[in-house]
């Protein structure tokens, strides 16, 4: 039998199903990667207005959960999505030395769509001075982005570009920034910078598609990708492919908010 590969994610759940941990657990299997959990919060949203209510879960239930996984099986590949203190950013950050973890992704979940102010100000500055050095890959949006590289802005593909450099100076591997939704320009672009050189993506901006959870998936994708051993540059161009399909197969849930179609490229 073929080597089954392990992922784990440090992540939220997103009840609605489409981000947090239920996004990365739906791309790990489509990639044929086996995934593990550490449940960090639970994001409720209302439906009356799809506010997001977040309900966090304690610290030392996390921290089990990563020993579960850290101490008791093992993993190919982590990655990390809403972390909601500095508490446990710092709590993971000692668990990837305590355990050696390897193939370490950071997505440094400060926004949600729909809500482009920083969530939890304490937590972001954390994921900034104690988790982005670990990181193997990081995979902030352009918010997020201009976060961790201290700047007003990033609209372009100088600006993006900009922010890697600032980024992997902080002690990142490598940076992938997608210009999202949130782009200004007609079409959108994908770059990755591996601390030497800039490999961009430029892809149309198709209408009327439901995004929510397009970062988390995008980001467990790499996940999926480093776990079996695959480079950063493969892992680029294979999850290119994965989310183009996601995304033009992406379906309505309600009024407020829709769904990648994870299972898209399995369909003939
Ligand atoms: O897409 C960011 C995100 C991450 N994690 C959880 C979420 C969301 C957005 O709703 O709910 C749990």
């Amino acid at each position: 039998m073929s080597k089954k590969f392990k992922a784990l994610s440090i992540a939220g759940s997103d009840t609605s199903g489409s981000a947090g941990m239920e996004a990365d657990l739906k791309t790990f299997e489509e990639m044929g990667v086996y995934g593990m959990v550490a449940l960090t919060v639970i994001v409720a949203q209302n439906p009356a207005n799809w506010a997001h209510d977040i309900f966090p879960i304690d610290l030392h239930t996390i921290e089990r959960q990563i020993a579960t996984v850290g101490s008791g099986i093992g993993t190919d590949a982590m990655k990390t999505g809403m972390l909601g203190s500095a508490a446990l950013v710092e709590m993971v950050a000692a668990s990837i030395q305590k355990y050696h973890l390897k193939n370490i992704i950071i997505d440094p979940v400060m926004v949600c769509k729909g809500i482009d102010t920083i969530m939890v100000p304490e937590a972001a500055a954390a994921i900034k001075t104690k988790l982005v050095k670990y990181a193997d890959v990081i995979t902030p949006n352009t918010l997020e982005a201009a976060y961790l590289a201290d700047m007003d802005k990033v609209e372009t593909v100088d600006d993006i570009k900009e922010a890697c450099q600032r980024i992997h100076k902080l002690g990142a591997k490598n940076i992938v920034i997608k210009s999202g939704s949130r782009f200004t320009g007609g079409n959108m672009v994908d770059v990755l910078f591996d601390g030497t050189a800039f490999t961009i993506e430029e892809k149309t901006k198709l209408d009327n598609v439901y995004n929510s959870g397009a970062g988390c998936s995008f980001s467990a994708a790499i996940t999926a990708c480093l776990a079996k051993g695959l480079d950063i540059h493969t892992a680029f161009k294979t999850t290119q492919k994965f989310m183009q399909k996601a995304v033009e197969n992406s379906f309505k849930l309600n009024k407020y908010t829709g769904s990648l179609c994870h299972w898209a490229s399995r369909q003939q």
